[in-house]
């Protein structure tokens, strides 16, 4: 039977890869699919999947007249998010993985998923599935392959990556790709798992049908494997949005920006600058992943290895992100949303009146004035970056485009100040390590803890966050031009627990500062945790709606709330043990000194 699957494997491959040809074969006598199908990413393909998803009820069509070429997915219940407690780093060492990933040796976790896998295909399609993250041909661009037994998967990974014959082309007969092995299996939360082996190339994901969980183009390759890929290769896979910035003069900056979840990334990617900035423009290279490495010019280079969007659906709105609204007009797929009587999409946050009657997430009957959601917290969209409609033509320019500054944000309701420039790339990347976020009732139900975030990336480092936060470090010897750090934090309160900073587009002000500091425009003002905008020649403030207080409060430095943030820094480093690197520990120390000083 094996070997005849690969006999029949090889017949069809559009590929002579003989090391692609071997795993495809080996994974097949494995997986026992009734075919295999090789992805080419054509048009034709897409709608053949597109009607078979449809036949067995993967996807519902939505009203052509509304949502043109829309499909609304639904998800198992027990299968909505991303599973942090069943995803593992599978390294030989322990120690290798670190503190804040969970760990399986390597060949016990083969030894596990094969069990799982041995025969979960029989009576299924293996859809064998070439993708390109970055633009092809690009010298940062990784070529991956994912066997899945899910249309779903498919669809979803033509729209997210450069999917197909393209990649394949790309590939030639190297060895150089990453092995994805998926099954949607039977959607049994206590046989799920999501194995990362750094050293094999190698993702095997089991048991869920859920996007982080098995596109595996995305969380699982351009960042946990990416980021152990960059150590060894001298670059960085960081979770991070790009834009570009452009002022009335034509001079374009690149930014990239580190926010954890909940904080608006996709958002701030395609911000629209107020009535104020006319003449202002902002580009989106990516909303999510950027891959940096130092260019010949001795800048630091970034790349978006995506091409599609996957976004969190609840929320978005024509107020707080009208692009995103045009780029889920057409073309687009939904996960875990509400389907109207008129065949269109809802969720809670959209614009106009609440439906009175809706078919909520999980396709029970709604209606208005219900306790539960419509849409799940968590629902989704899938859509093609080409829809933005400020897209930058650099985002498919295989040489990436030049950072001249990082921001690293979180959401704090006291502490941290709207804007502030680090001292130097050492500081920076302290900022970095010690960025925090305070939950919101969706992930834990515990309101307003914080949650040590470094370079929001607590989720997605492929190794110990001690080595990775040194080889932050490192990185300054090997970037001639380094960008420059900033810290943002949007989410400040009063003490009536109002928000200060209007936000959204108003941010421009804000990106304005840095843009001016980056290229050397504006003096500044030193502080104890950095350099801010000073009173005069600082913010631009013409035209908002707030108080001089209030300005005042969003910006202070509170020295009893950096007390107590120390402390609370102190356990997250001590977590690193021996590995939390000297450099940090020096910033730390200074910092101590300058407040007890
Ligand atoms: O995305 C956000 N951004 C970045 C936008 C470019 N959000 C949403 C976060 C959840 C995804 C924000 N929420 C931002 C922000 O800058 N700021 C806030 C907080 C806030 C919320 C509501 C108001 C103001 C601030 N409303 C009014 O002032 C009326
Ligand atoms: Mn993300």
């Amino acid at each position: 039977m094996a070997s005849t699957q690969a006999a029949a494997a090889s017949e069809q491959a559009p590929t002579k890869n003989p090391t692609l040809l071997a795993w495809v074969a080996k994974m097949a006598a494995m997986t026992q699919p009734d075919r295999i199908v090789w992805c080419d990413g054509s048009e034709a393909e897409k709608q053949r999947l597109t009607e078979q998803a449809v036949k067995d009820g993967t996807l519902i069509p939505l009203n052509p007249q509304k949502r043109p070429g829309c499909y609304l997915h639904r998800s198992n219940p027990n299968d909505v998010a991303r599973v942090e407690h069943l995803t593992f780093i599978c390294t030989p060492n322990k120690t290798d993985a670190g503190p804040t990933n969970n760990w399986m040796e390597p060949e016990a976790a083969y030894t596990k998923l094969s069990q799982l896998f041995e025969g979960c295909m029989k009576g299924r399609t293996m859809y064998v599935v070439p993708y390109a993250m970055g633009p092809l041909g690009g010298a940062s661009t990784k070529i991956g392959v994912e066997l899945t037994d899910s249309d779903y998967v498919v669809l979803n990974m033509r729209i997210m990556t450069r999917m197909g014959k393209a990649a394949l082309d790309m590939l030639g007969d190297s060895d150089d790709f990453n092995r994805g092995l998926h099954s949607t299996g039977d959607v049994n939360p206590d046989r799920r798992y999501i194995c990362h082996f750094p050293q094999d190339n190698t993702i095997w994901s089991f048991g869920s049908g859920y996007g982080g969980n098995v596109l595996l183009g995305k969380k699982c390759l351009a960042l946990r494997i990416g980021s152990y890929l960059g150590r060894e290769e001298g670059w960085l896979a960081e979770h991070m949005l790009i834009l570009g910035v452009t002022s009335p003069k034509g001079e374009t900056t690149y930014i990239a920006a580190a926010f954890p979840s909940a904080c608006g990334k996709t958002n701030f990617a395609m911000m629209i600058p107020p009535k104020e900035y006319a003449g202002w423009k902002i580009e989106t290279v990516g909303d999510d992943i950027a891959w940096m490495r130092p260019g010949p010019d001795g800048r630091l280079y970034a790349i978006n290895p995506e091409a599609g969007y996957f976004g969190v659906v609840p929320g978005t709105n024509y107020k707080t992100n009208p692009n995103a609204m045009e780029t889920i007009s057409k073309d687009t797929l939904f996960t875990n949303v509400a389907l109207t009587p008129d065949g269109d999409v809802w969720w809670e946050g959209k614009d106009g009146e609440v439906p009175e009657e809706l078919i909520d997430w999980q396709g029970k009957p709604w209606k208005k004035g219900s306790t539960e959601k419509a849409a799940h917290p968590n629902s989704r969209f899938t859509a093609p970056m080409s829809n933005n409609p400020v897209l930058s033509a650099k985002a498919n320019d295989p040489q990436g485009v030049p950072i001249s500054a990082i921001i690293f944000g979180g959401r704090r309701s006291n502490t941290v100040p709207l804007v502030l420039q680090a001292f130097n790339w050492t500081h920076g990347v302290f900022l970095g390590a010690t960025m925090g976020s305070e939950t919101t009732a969706a992930a834990t139900g515990k309101v307003g803890v914080v949650r040590r975030d470094p370079m929001a990336m607590l989720p997605f480092c492929g190794y110990h966050m001690g080595d990775y936060l040194q080889h932050w470090l490192d990185m300054q010897k090997s970037i001639p031009q380094l960008p420059k750090i900033f810290q943002v934090n949007w989410f400040r309160q009063d003490k009536n627990g109002k928000f200060i900073w209007p936000g959204y587009g108003e941010n421009m002000r804000v990106l304005e500062w840095i843009v001016n500091r980056v290229q050397g425009r504006v003096p500044t003002q030193e502080t104890l945790l950095g350099w801010v905008p000073r009173q005069d020649q600082g913010l631009n403030l013409k035209g908002l709606d707030m108080s001089e207080e209030a300005v005042q409060e969003a910006t202070s430095i509170k020295e009893d709330e950096w007390k107590s943030e120390l402390k609370s820094q102190e356990v997250f480093f001590e977590q690193l043990g021996t590995k939390a690197p000297e450099a940090l520990m020096l910033q730390r120390k200074l910092l101590i000194a300058r407040l007890d000083g």
